[in-house]
């Protein structure tokens, strides 16, 4: 049963504390509603609506209280981004007529690290699409835009000084079809990061090493272990290609790129990959890592890697981001670092929902909406305190995807499942609640043109 009148609790995500008036309603105008989705800041004032900035409130780096009274509607934060955030709760509540319901929420989130993964290198997006994609992300809150930018198939950020890894590198991706040639220039990187940040986003590059790097070595032969060309691939295979640890080449192309990365991302964080090191013996995966991890912290950066990283000696601060499966969980744990949760059988976006979606994988299991939002991941792995988790971020691999559309279509309703994962307190989450709410997105995403899956698990309008 879908309530028949708005609720002051309709938000995705959740909200930490929502007091109703059901008594009173504020109603915008449509100017104020485009004045909303137009990055208002601290003290703007619009029909009735006042952003104010109080740091004596209590609510936290990212938190808000959002008051609607019948004579208008004051939201105040301790910072920019609480006020940001707040600002999308509003812009959920004014949907369709503009009328919103009465009273007050207080509301902060559960993880400071909200994330979501776009893979530009098994196919590319430019920068008109990675905004746009961006923009439907922060409806929910996200907060983290993690970038894969290099892989086997491609390699898609400029580095000056090795030009063929774009010339080259910036080749079709997967599929052979010559769907998803490209890359960025650093100027493009800059536009994405930039845009990002006035909508309180945090971009994290990540460049994967030493596996994953077909793309590379194609483009530059003396980083092979021989030094012979080798052929470009285009094919989902994973864990056949490295870098070389005993060649000196190696580091100097490593920190060339680091250094380049570090310097034109404003953000915290440089990921380094690490995964799925098949063809790197155990003794070079260590040696190579051993050289490469301090790398970011040497150009004021953070280190995030894929839990595989666990496995040897990490500087105090790297982060490691858990992905599957729960073998791999002993060496995170014992690892005593901050952990981002992405584990592939809940938060992969690129899993198939049911085994009629037509594209995606499904090496994971299929992943349902409901399984994507039911589940906690202060517990997912045994012995991990629960201040280790720095938050939760949902990957979307591209080696099936050939559009926006085919992003949306994994994206929505999945992530804002996971969002609200990230976002709101345990005892606050209820499935059945959630699939209520996010049924009412169903016709917004239409109107704007959002190409969602229509789960069946979710009686849409
Ligand atoms: C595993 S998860 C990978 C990626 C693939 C993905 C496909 C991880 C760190 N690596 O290389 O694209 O599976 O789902």
């Amino acid at each position: 049963m879908r309530p028949l009148t708005k609720r002051l609790g309709d938000v995705i995500p959740a909200p930490a504390l929502v007091v109703p008036e059901p008594a009173v309603t504020f109603t915008l105008s449509p100017d104020t509603t485009t004045w909303l989705a137009a990055l208002p800041g601290a003290g703007d004032e619009n029909g009735g609506v006042r952003l104010e900035l109080d740091d004596a409130a209590g609510l936290g780096a990212e938190g808000y209280r959002l008051a609607i009274a019948g004579d208008g509607v004051t939201l105040r934060a301790a910072t920019r981004a609480g006020l940001f955030w707040g600002v999308q709760t509003l812009r959920q509540l004014a949907a369709g007529d503009g009328v919103l319901p009465g009273g007050v929420i207080e509301d902060r989130p559960r993880y400071a690290y909200r994330g979501a993964m776009l893979d530009l290198a098994r196919h590319f997006f430019t920068v008109d699409e990675i905004k746009a994609h961006l923009d439907l992300l922060i409806q929910f809150k996200i907060n983290h835009l993690h970038l894969h930018l290099t892989d086997d198939q491609g390699w898609r950020l400029e580095i000056p000084g090795w030009p063929r890894l774009t010339e080259i590198g910036g080749g079709p991706g997967t599929g052979c079809d010559g769907a998803g040639p490209g890359f960025l220039t650093l100027a493009e990187y800059a536009e994405v990061t930039a845009y990002a940040a006035e909508r309180f986003v945090t971009v994290i590059p990540e460049i994967d090493m030493p596996g994953h790097v077909n793309a590379a070595l194609v483009a530059y032969p003396e980083l092979t272990v021989d030094g012979q060309p080798i052929a470009p691939r285009t094919d989902a295979e994973v864990g056949y290609s490295s870098l070389v640890a005993g060649k000196e080449e190696t580091y100097a192309f490593v920190e060339a790129v680091l250094k380049t990365v570090a310097d034109a991302t404003p953000g915290p964080y440089l990921h380094i990959g690490g995964d799925e090191c098949l063809s790197t013996s155990p003794e070079d995966y260590r040696a190579f890592l051993a050289r490469v991890l301090p790398l970011p912290a040497k150009y004021g950066k953070r280190a995030i890697g894929w839990h595989e990283i666990a496995g040897v000696e990490l500087p105090a601060d790297t982060v490691v981001q858990y992905w599957r499966p729960e073998a791999e969980a002993p060496s995170v744990v014992a690892s005593g670092r901050q952990v981002i949760m992405s584990p592939a059988d809940r938060v992969y976006l690129d899993m198939k929902y049911d085994e009629n979606t037509p594209i995606g994988l499904d090496w994971a299991g299929l992943v349902p909406v409901a399984r994507s939002y039911d589940w906690d991941p202060a517990h997912r792995l045994a012995g991990l305190p629960e201040e280790s988790v720095l938050g939760v971020a949902a990957p979307l691999w591209s080696e099936t995807l050939r559009s926006p559309a085919d992003v949306q279509y994994l994206t929505f309703p999945r992530l804002p499942a996971v969002a609200e994962v990230a976002w709101t307190p345990q005892s606050g989450r209820d499935w059945a609640s959630f699939r209520d709410r996010v049924a009412a997105f169903g016709p917004r995403w239409e109107a704007a043109g959002v190409n969602y899956f229509r789960s069946p698990e979710i009686d849409w309008p």
